[in-house]
């Protein structure tokens, strides 16, 4: 190990020493170059570009990202729920991107490592001296049979898309009776919380109006469990079994029969392996988004790992093979859950790491893995899930896997602010200094 990161180091000099040499050669060729790219104005890639702009001065740092709008993703569980108006979710991409930074309106449509260098779909061949690759993750409705003609018909929808999640609501006003069933896919997701999220939403809601004895609320989950830490499953267990919610795991949607408005699941064994076929009729059909890394990085081996995610070391969040290249957020194989608060944590990482391998040196920072999840479960309360991969690492002082009206109003209210005020303008880096001083220096 510790052979292995000298050698990195000395490999990252010269990979620096390289690119530098690059820049007067390309500027030649008639190539565009920058100090920094970024590719994604996401989470992760607007947080970079407000943390490295400012750093390496005006046009230094350029932001490949096609998309006129950002998206406050995390509140689109408000939405769905009624609680939000999408628009507040949303802002201009222009205003979350650094002034001091030039963005590439386009598309990544290949990346060339070797050659320090992308091309972007409209081909402008860009080369850098360092890469950030925070290009998110690709939503993959084409991966269930029918969908994609379901989402035309009332009552299917899905919180993870800027069009279906305007559906939720409008499908829960209109459903009166039999089934509204939730899906989670047999797919890397993000914001694995949000398809349980927006089923505990929908039972509260119906409660609400008095139409629950008419439905039955149906959880389907391809994984063996409700959450992959104990302490917070066993909490959701309760709330499950509390709200009389239809429970079935190992069970993966494969299609969807708009016509006689029906799902169709695999029901798989331990090993993953189809079994049989479950067959369910809906009137509301919520449905978790199949997820794979984009098109672009799953063709570029050199980069990823055998599944298409960018092959990072965990910790260093420095690419394994090219010390210049970064991974950070839902595009790399790091082993947190995929959440915007993971982002917040992996910042402070990238911004040391990223310094110190443009000096040259050998990045020492290191991401703990850490990730959190509100995990909203009624109209005012929440279970605010923070944890790592070795289990809870929790900022409050108190009992987070309880539901708690404190924990909704902070994920109703404060974390749109903290969002658009400092996690997507490079400033907020995650909990870690306010867990410390609430448990008294005590906590990791
Ligand atoms: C967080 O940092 C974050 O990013 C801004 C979120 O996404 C919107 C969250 O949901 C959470 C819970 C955190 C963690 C922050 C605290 C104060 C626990």
């Amino acid at each position: 190990m510790a052979l292995a990161r000298a050698c990195c180091t000395h490999r990252s000099a010269l990979s620096a020493a390289h690119a530098v040499r690059r820049l007067s050669v390309s500027a030649k060729l008639g190539k565009e170059h920058f100090k920094l790219l970024i590719i994604g104005g996401g989470t992760a890639g607007a947080a970079t570009s407000n943390k490295f702009g400012p750093y390496l001065g005006a046009a230094k740092v350029a932001v490949i990202e096609p998309n006129e709008m950002h998206y406050y993703q995390a509140g689109w569980t408000m939405v769905g729920g009624g609680m939000y108006n999408f628009e507040v979710t949303q802002r201009p991409e222009a205003s979350v991107l650094n002034n001091k930074c030039i963005w590439i309106k386009d598309k990544v449509g290949q990346f060339s490592p070797e050659k320090n260098t992308v091309i972007t779909e409209s081909g402008r061949e860009i080369e850098y001296d360092f890469l950030v690759i925070a290009a998110g993750l690709q939503l993959r409705y084409d991966m269930i049979k029918g969908l994609p003609e379901a989402f035309e018909t009332p009552g299917v929808c899905s919180n993870y898309h800027r069009d279906y999640v305007k559906k939720t609501f409008p499908a829960l006003k209109r459903i009166s009776e039999g089934n509204a069933i939730f899906t989670f896919p047999n797919t890397p997701i993000k914001c694995a919380g949000a398809p349980q999220k927006i089923c505990y939403l929908s039972d509260a809601y119906l409660r609400k109006t008095g139409k629950r004895d008419k439905v039955t609320v149906v959880y389907n989950t391809s994984l063996p469990a409700i959450f992959g830490i104990k302490k917070y499953a066993d909490a959701l267990m309760e709330v499950v079994e509390r709200r009389n919610i239809v429970l079935n795991t190992r069970h993966n949607l494969v299609e969807v029969k708009p016509d006689s408005r029906e799902a169709v699941f695999d029901v798989l064994d331990e090993k993953g392996q189809a079994v049989r076929q479950a067959v369910w009729k809906y009137e509301m059909l919520h449905v978790g988004a199949p997820c794979s890394p984009i098109e672009p990085l799953r063709k570029c081996a050199a980069l990823t790992d055998d599944k298409g995610w960018v092959d990072v070391h965990p910790e260093t969040l420095q690419h394994k093979r090219f010390p210049n290249v970064f991974g950070v957020g839902d595009c790399a194989n790091t082993p947190n859950a995929k959440t915007a608060a993971a982002i917040s944590s992996q910042m402070e990482t990238l911004r040391k790491n990223l310094k110190l391998a443009m000096k040259g040196k050998t990045p020492t920072a290191k991401y703990d893995g850490y990730a959190s999840c509100p995990l909203v479960t009624d109209y005012n309360k929440c279970i605010l899930a923070e944890f790592t991969p070795n289990g809870p690492l929790e900022t409050f002082p108190f009992n987070q896997a309880k539901e708690r009206f404190s924990t909704f109003f902070m994920k109703k209210t404060f974390m749109p602010f903290l969002y658009w005020n400092f996690l997507v303008k490079g400033t907020w880096e995650g909990p870690k200094y306010i867990r410390k001083a609430l448990h008294l220096g005590m906590s990791k």
